[in-house]
């Protein structure tokens, strides 16, 4: 960027003296230290405090904005938001990023060194949690009036290790040396109930209503943490809610000797927020969840409409034209019944008015077919948490099975017990996935391929019945992290060939296709991408203590590790390479080095296994002679945002191999793609509209398609088949059984070979083999043509502009949302 532009971008102005200058009265009179005994933490604190001097007034006056205009506002509700770290992301977008860079380089700090001291805001596990984060930065880019709500975890995901091999799980203190970047608001705290019973009685005008009589009320403190909108005009912010218990401490109890009993409450209410995602294989765990579900989702819209009151007081007319509550998965769907409670029971509104305004308020995101994702809680656990709830949604469903879906299709009952909010059997269950749905103004999947499905295989009752409900928003992600800020120079290279408008405006980019085949370009490109591969180098030595050649083809397939994004099917294919290699040691073979990043849900045992057989199999081919270097393999642990940040500027090859039908949409494959790395991937989620888009020619497709998996699973799929039908399958599978990879205890990695045949393959790893190893041939065959890859690796680049989260948050904003954007003075 120019400086002239990064002068004037920046929120008031400040040159690199003034920044010093403010680092050190920060690490005077904040911290308490000064720079000549300031630790690397302090150094990062006092920084992040001079920052957010601008950040903190945009923020006050990005509110008072908003209240004064009265803005309708979108609040996305989200179990889940991968922040990853914000000094560099909140520098970058106030234009300060060289300003700082400048100020601490005269004080001796390396910048990049210094942003490597914030612990990762890992509030979320997957693409899930940082779309979430990608949506709110767009939105306060978009100078839209957005927060985001969700849990303040005191522990984040688990932070991984490995132990010969094996994924061990941590704790993750991320705010263990504070967060600079959050603010408590104790003045807006909430209280939510939660247990008890209900009682029926008659009001004075004879009417029945229902009181909640709760058993517990626990206390929501929240967290604000801005949201820096790139330029920072707007500064929105993400509402996390702690809980606690409300009275802080049992006097009485503790006097007479109950010091433990005092506590009870105490820890009983702090466990809600303790942890993201407990186990809930239990009915403890289960119970859990159900209420960190609601405690978020009542401290939010308690929040919103104390926001709503003080504009308009108890006239409830205008609320849905003001409040648009997006659910993010299943997770948040309890907040519909909320929602009614408070009408209904407080507000005394009649139902079919307060039903109006609900299905007018909420939207929601399906994120995956998978059923496992569909929540499901049973009607005894309702029973026991939230009484109210239960009965409220039973009402729902009474109302919409006799009503709605009779009228459609009179007295058929199969119909409605496929559309019940309730599921009958042996334990009853609450279908949140069905409430979602029928409580929601707008359900959307999140690529074109998923939405499709969405309507025909998941929901078709329900898109017959609603046919403009359904939507399509291909999800996508943010520019300014995942090119701007983890790229630097590939940046300034895009500056200067294009000029410095695209962080807001991505299809600049498609003019970087006049350059793809300019020799000079391809080579200030491509050794832009060699030096990120140098620094990847050394993080991997770091890391792992595993030499790789920079020169080497850099293979990343970074996610969480499940069956159905196949991570053992590249296993499957490195193994086969590896035993071409002891077969033909001189094999022509572009040397490539093989890297993942994943974590496995820790209770996930075939997953867990993969890492592990990962791992081993990574340890002999990285040791053996025999193969002169030409194959590496390295698992990186921890896989996080920021690691992601490292990883991504650095790939050649991005793995998108997921079962066709299955990855509703990624967006890893997103990042990759746009900076320059070569996908090989299957016709699944996004994958078919990034290859619309970069061109089929400068992606590698292979695999089955959706409708051939279903072909296949109806015909019947028979693993075994091409265990015996082709060798090299076979012989890969059988090594599982050795104890080549595990000296001297063979068998530790059967379980992988287990689930190909006794198992079936579920994911159809072994029938997309072959098509998959061709492709691996193909994306060597490119390698070799180096002015090919280039140019390839460049249109990559330049084509992406669809998958800029700008672009997917004003598809919200037109299809569901309705929302206007508000200048900030
Ligand atoms: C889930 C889906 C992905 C999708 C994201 C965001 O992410 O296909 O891109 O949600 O919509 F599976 P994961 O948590 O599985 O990564
Ligand atoms: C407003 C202000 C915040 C202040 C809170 C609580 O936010 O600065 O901390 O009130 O008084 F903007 P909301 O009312 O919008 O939460």
């Amino acid at each position: 960027m120019t400086k002239a532009k990064e002068t004037e971008m920046a929120i008031g102005k400040i040159t690199p003296k003034q920044f010093k200058e403010s680092i050190i009265k920060h690490l005077n009179s904040t911290f308490g230290t000064d720079i000549n005994k300031a630790s690397k933490k302090a150094w990062w604190n006092a920084t992040s405090a001079a920052l957010n001097e601008f950040v903190y007034d945009r923020l006050s006056q990005t509110q008072k904005t908003h209240f004064e205009k009265d803005t309708r506002a979108v609040h996305y509700f989200s179990l889940e938001f991968l922040m990853g770290r914000l000094t560099g992301n909140n520098l970058h977008n106030l234009g300060l990023f060289e300003t700082a860079k400048k100020a601490l380089t005269e004080l001796d700090i390396d910048i990049n060194t210094l942003v490597d001291e914030e612990e990762d805001m890992a509030l979320g596990n997957g693409g899930l949690g940082r779309l979430a984060a990608c949506f709110i930065d767009s939105l306060a880019t978009m100078e839209l009036p957005a927060i985001g709500y969700g849990i303040h975890y005191e522990h984040g995901l688990f932070r991984q290790e490995f132990k010969d091999g094996h994924q061990i799980e941590r704790p993750d203190s991320w705010r263990e040396y504070g967060n600079p970047f959050e603010i408590r608001r104790p003045e807006s705290i909430q209280d939510i109930p939660v247990y008890g019973y209900v009682e029926t009685k008659f009001n004075d005008a004879g009417k029945v209503v229902k009181e909640w009589h709760p058993g517990r009320i626990i206390k929501g403190v929240p967290w604000d943490v801005p949201v820096v909108g790139y330029s920072g005009k707007t500064v929105n912010v993400l509402r996390l809610w702690e809980s606690r218990a409300t009275n802080f401490f049992n006097w009485d109890v503790f006097n007479s000797g109950g010091y433990h009993d005092a506590h009870k409450e105490n820890v009983e209410s702090e466990t809600i927020s303790k942890v993201l995602y407990p186990n809930d294989e239990t009915d403890a765990g289960k119970e859990l969840r159900l209420i960190q579900q609601y405690f978020f989702c009542a401290c939010s819209l308690k929040d919103i409409i104390r926001r709503y009151k003080r504009a308009h007081a108890d006239d409830w007319s205008n609320f849905s034209a003001q409040v648009a509550v997006q659910l993010n998965d299943t997770h948040p769907a309890i907040a519909i019944p909320e929602l009614m409670r408070i009408l209904v029971d407080r507000a005394d509104m009649d139902w079919d008015q307060a039903w109006k305004i609900c299905r007018e308020t909420f939207s929601y995101t399906n994120h995956t077919l998978l059923p496992e994702a569909l929540e499901k809680w049973s009607v005894r656990l309702f029973e026991k948490v939230l009484p109210r709830h239960l009965e409220i949604i039973y009402e729902i469903n009474r109302r919409f099975l006799e009503s709605e879906v009779d009228a459609k299709w009179p007295g058929d009952n199969a119909i409605k017990s496929k559309l019940s909010i309730i599921e009958e059997g042996h334990e009853r269950m609450v279908r949140m996935g069905n409430l979602s749905v029928i409580g929601s103004n707008k359900v959307n999947g999140v690529a074109e391929v998923h939405s499709a499905l969405v309507k025909s295989d998941l929901f078709p009752e329900f898109n017959a019945l609603w046919t403009d409900k359904f939507t399509n928003v291909t999800n996508g992600v943010t520019p300014r992290r995942w090119l701007k800020a983890c790229n630097p120079a590939l940046s300034k290279l895009i500056d200067k060939t294009v000029g410095d408008q695209w962080p807001t405006n991505q299809e600049i980019l498609r003019d970087l296709d006049k350059k793809a085949d300019d020799a000079k370009f391809q080579k200030a490109y491509m050794d832009i991408k060699h030096e990120n591969k140098v620094a990847l180098t050394k993080v991997i030595k770091e890391l792992t203590d595993v030499d790789v050649d920079p020169s080497a083809i850099f293979d990343i397939q970074i996610k969480r590790l499940h069956e159905y994004k196949r991570q053992h099917l590249n296993l499957l294919h490195i193994m086969a390479l590896y035993r071409r290699l002891l077969q033909n040691p001189t094999m022509d073979m572009v040397p490539r080095v093989f890297i993942f990043g994943a974590k496995a849900a820790p209770g996930y045992k075939l997953a867990k296994d993969i890492i592990y057989a990962i791992n081993k199999v990574a340890d002999k081919v990285n040791n053996d002679e025999r193969i002169g270097g030409k194959l590496k393999v390295v698992f990186l642990p921890n896989y996080r945002v920021s690691l992601a940040e490292k990883m991504i500027p650095a790939a050649d090859v991005s793995e998108q191999i997921s079962t066709a039908g299955k990855e509703a949409s990624g967006t890893g494959n997103m990042k990759l793609a746009l900076n320059g790395a070569i996908t090989i991937g299957t016709l699944d989620g996004a994958n078919i509209e990034i290859a619309e888009e970069v061109g089929e020619e400068n992606v590698v497709i292979f695999g089955l398609t959706v409708d051939e998996v279903k072909a296949l699973k109806k015909q019947g799929y028979n693993p075994w088949d091409y265990y015996y039908g082709n060798e090299e399958i076979k012989a890969v599978l059988d090594w599982f059984d050795t104890d080549y990879f595990t000296p001297g205890k063979p068998g530790e990695l059967s379980s992988i070979k287990n689930s190909f045949l006794d198992g079936g393959d579920p994911y159809l790893c072994l029938a997309d083999f072959e098509s998959y190893s061709e492709g691996q041939k193909e994306i060597e065959a490119k390698y070799k043509d180096k002015k090919g890859w280039a140019r390839s690796a460049i249109l990559n680049t330049a084509y992406m502009g669809k998958f800029n989260s700008d672009r997917s948050i004003q598809d919200y904003v037109d299809r569901i949302w309705k929302l206007k954007s508000c200048t900030v003075k």
